[in-house]
């Protein structure tokens, strides 16, 4: 039983205020913080602040606090809920409570913190890691699969201050045994990526954007994708990392239908959806590309639909689908795209967030689980990860302790498991289709 919900302001990651709440039960204090984003989607569920520019700029998130403290803590006290058998009720309890479709009442940032606080509190009731906990909430069985950790090591768009328009270039360790190995060989080539952007750019461009990536002074994707295959031939990883993009296109999408990739240089660079196309397909004959997320802006449905007609890769839906069942109905009903990113924090409940990877899931779709770029050190993300069997998720660099905070606690969850002597894969090239992978 709860016998109180506390909540504060708090700072993530960028330095911006944040939602952290701590619920108590006979079993202890359980604590969550909420990641904010930076590249957005408009479908998100709403992330309550203040809006007084005289305060954190806008961002205080003190209304968000008081609601828990004064709305939602109080309503749970009362209902006498048990997170140990009612994660499902309190989420649905607190969706009604709101009244909205989007949790613009009392925000999403204030009932996520609730929802990932209660579900910790309920594992710990029934003395199981984290993991297991939510493995039990999704219905997921079969051996644990350990995910591919994809790691954002150049950052650009709205995540730093160079002039590439693509938002994030990724390694993926897909070559790798365990999830230790493909962190060592993730670390050994963001390092050997550090000495090759000095030696070409000088020192001063090895400074790291928000997701601890480098943010050196490129401008074309080609670039990127260089740097890469550089420093990987270097670490002798040729053939074992393949690399991914998240272009977060929303973000220089024009109301006129096309995306303008000069848009942090403002030398409009315009290209329409076509030409959009063409230059992913020429990216994808040139480099060991295997995942694209959002490579098209949030309702440019059309474009989507076309390209997922020949994609022979995973193309996931961020802004696209905000970790939400309608969305994601939606898409299948266009045939938009064969993934879906898990942000829970885009849809503000833990439940909210299995039901919509069960949905892709059913749907035979890829599972990508996401970091924001404002993170905290809270590894919640890490755990629903192996909880639901998604085989890959991204939580940045292998830099930055918000950022390693996930990928330190899954190294932990590999050890826990093989000491325990469960069966736990590495879903290394099946990281778009784990369940393949016992079968
Ligand atoms: C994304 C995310 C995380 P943000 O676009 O996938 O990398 O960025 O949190 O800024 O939306
Ligand atoms: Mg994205």
């Amino acid at each position: 039983m709860i016998s109180a919900v506390r909540a504060s302001q708090r700072l993530d990651s960028r330095g911006n205020p944040t939602v952290q709440v701590e619920v108590e039960t006979n079993s202890g204090i359980f604590r969550a913080l909420v990641p904010s984003g930076a590249s957005t989607g408009q479908h998100e569920a709403v992330e309550l602040r203040d809006k007084d520019a005289s305060v954190y700029g806008g961002k205080g998130v003190l209304k968000a606090v008081q609601n828990v403290r004064e709305i939602i803590g109080p309503a749970l006290i009362e209902k006498k809920f048990n997170p140990q058998t009612q994660l499902k009720e309190i989420d649905q309890f607190m969706r009604d409570l709101d009244g909205t479709p989007n949790k613009a009442r009392l925000g999403a940032n204030a009932i996520l913190g609730v929802s990932m606080a209660c579900a910790r509190a309920g594992a710990a009731a029934e003395g199981l890691p984290l993991y297991e906990f939510l493995r039990r909430e999704a219905g997921a069985s079969g051996p644990y699969v350990m995910p591919v950790p994809f790691f954002n090591v150049l950052n650009g768009g709205v995540h730093s201050g160079n002039t590439m328009a693509f938002q994030e270039i990724m390694l993926a360790p897909v070559g790798a045994t365990s999830f230790e190995e493909a962190m060592r060989m993730g670390s050994e080539v963001y390092q050997t990526l550090k000495k090759v952007i000095s030696e070409k750019y000088g020192a001063p461009a090895t400074g790291i954007g928000d997701e601890g990536g480098f943010a050196p002074p490129i401008t074309r994707p080609e670039e990127a994708l260089d740097l890469l295959e550089t420093a990987v031939e270097k670490c002798g990883y040729t053939g074992k990392i393949k690399y991914a993009m998240d272009p977060a296109s929303s973000e220089f999408f024009r109301e006129d239908g096309d995306y303008d990739l000069g848009f942090k240089d403002k030398t409009p660079n315009v290209v329409s959806p076509a030409g959009m196309q063409e230059l992913y397909s020429r990216l994808m004959t040139k480099y060991p590309i295997v995942l694209l997320e959002d490579p098209f802006a949030e309702d440019d449905w059309p474009t989507w639909t076309a390209f997922n007609k020949t994609c022979p890769i995973e193309l996931v839906g961020d802004d696209l689908l905000v970790t939400n069942v309608e969305r994601v109905r939606m898409a299948k009903e266009k045939k938009a795209c064969n993934s879906m990113l898990l942000k829970v924090n885009q849809i503000g409940t833990v439940t909210e967030a299995i039901e919509a990877a069960n949905l892709a899931f059913s749907l035979g779709w890829g599972v990508f689980v996401s970091h924001r770029s404002g993170e905290t050190t809270d590894d919640f993300i890490a755990d629903i990860t192996v909880g639901l069997g998604t085989g890959h998720l991204k939580s940045g660099a292998p830099c930055r302790g918000e950022r390693v905070a996930k990928y330190n606690r899954l190294m932990d969850i590999e050890s826990q498991l093989k000491a325990a002597g469960k069966e736990c894969l590495y879903a290394g090239e099946s990281f778009s289709f784990p369940s393949k992978l016992s079968s």
